[in-house]
Formats: structure tokens, sequence, C-alpha cells
């Protein structure tokens, strides 16, 4: 009996606390380039653990995008060591150096675009962008969803453009919202 009243009770508490999301508006717009896509909204905001594998003196991805408060680990799958290290303005780090096997990992704090570098391959290079609320890796267009309503900023970035931000209103917490010009 007493396990049935708590089986019950958790039944109606899961229920009390899964309601609808609130947040549930979408942003949907055209891209003049591929790009990492993102709309800040902090209370949206859920850390990861990612990965950026080093293989064949190369960062695979290399272009991640991890939501702030994220952890980055760097996996050598090549039979020798990295030394990886960003000098970026955001979240500049340097993990040392590392043979073969799982790697090291790094937070990332604070929203930013890092250039991720190693300190004995010249020629590896990454990019780890930082991003404070939902996002997506697009190609012409993209759409985010899980929006608050409220003024937002929809930005996206790619090495060749750089960084391209839009002041969007979010009028109701189930609006669809149609970006006019293409970032
Ligand atoms: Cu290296």
């Amino acid at each position: 009996m007493i396990a049935r009243f708590s089986l019950l009770t958790l039944v109606a508490l899961f229920g009390l606390l899964y309601t609808a999301p609130v947040s549930a508006a979408t942003i949907v717009g055209k891209l003049v380039a591929p790009s990492i896509v993102w709309v800040t909204d902090v209370a949206a905001v859920h850390p990861i653990v990612a990965e950026m594998r080093n293989t064949g003196k190369t960062f695979v991805p290399d272009l991640l995008a991890v939501p702030v408060g994220s952890t980055v680990r760097f996996p050598n799958e090549d039979p020798f060591f990295h030394s990886i290290f960003s000098a970026s303005e955001t979240d500049a780090f340097d993990i040392g150096f590392y043979p073969t096997g799982p790697g090291k990992e790094q937070l990332f704090e604070h929203v930013g675009v890092l250039d991720v570098r190693c300190h004995i391959h010249a020629l590896m290079r990454a990019n780890i962008v930082v991003v404070d609320g939902p996002f997506a890796s697009a190609e012409a267009s993209f759409s985010i969803v899980d929006i608050g309503a409220g003024e937002r900023v929809v930005h996206a970035w790619n090495r060749e453009q750089g960084m391209r931000s839009e002041n969007v209103h979010v009028a109701r917490p189930n609006a669809t919202v149609v970006l006019a010009r293409a970032l």
C-alpha cells in the first residue's frame, strides 16, 4: 500500500513538474554561408561534454560549438604528442603536452570564438564557438527552437564572414520569427 501510494505520488509530481515547455518560440532564417548559429537566451543554456579529436595532425571536427559551461576533451589518436592551446581573448588555455590516449579536457566559461592551435604542429587549426543559448550548425538556412519570449540576439559565425548578429523581438512564447535578411 505504501509502495503504491509512493508510486502514485511520484507520477503526480512528475505531472506537475513536466508541464509543456514555456520557452518554445522558433527563429528561422537564411545564411550567406554555412555557419554556427545561436540565439542568446541564458535560461536555455545546457552545458555538455564534447570531443575534438586529434588525428593525423588535424582536429576533428575543426569547428565545434558548445554552450557556455561545457567541457571539451581532446583525445589524441596520433602516435606522438600534441600540445594544444588558445591565445584568444576569452577562455585562453594551454593544456600542455599529452601522449596518445584520452588526452586532456578544458572547461569553457565565457561566450566567444577561440582559435585553437598546437605548439608542435603549426598547421593544426580549429575553432571552438562558445555560445549562450540554443544553437545549430547550419548550411543555407536555420531553425533554432526552444527560445524564450523577449528581446533576443541571433548570432552567426564562420571563418570567412566572422560574426554577424541581428536583434529579434520574440513577442509570444510560441512565436515563429522569420529573419528578413540573410545572416
Ligand atoms: Cu599537435
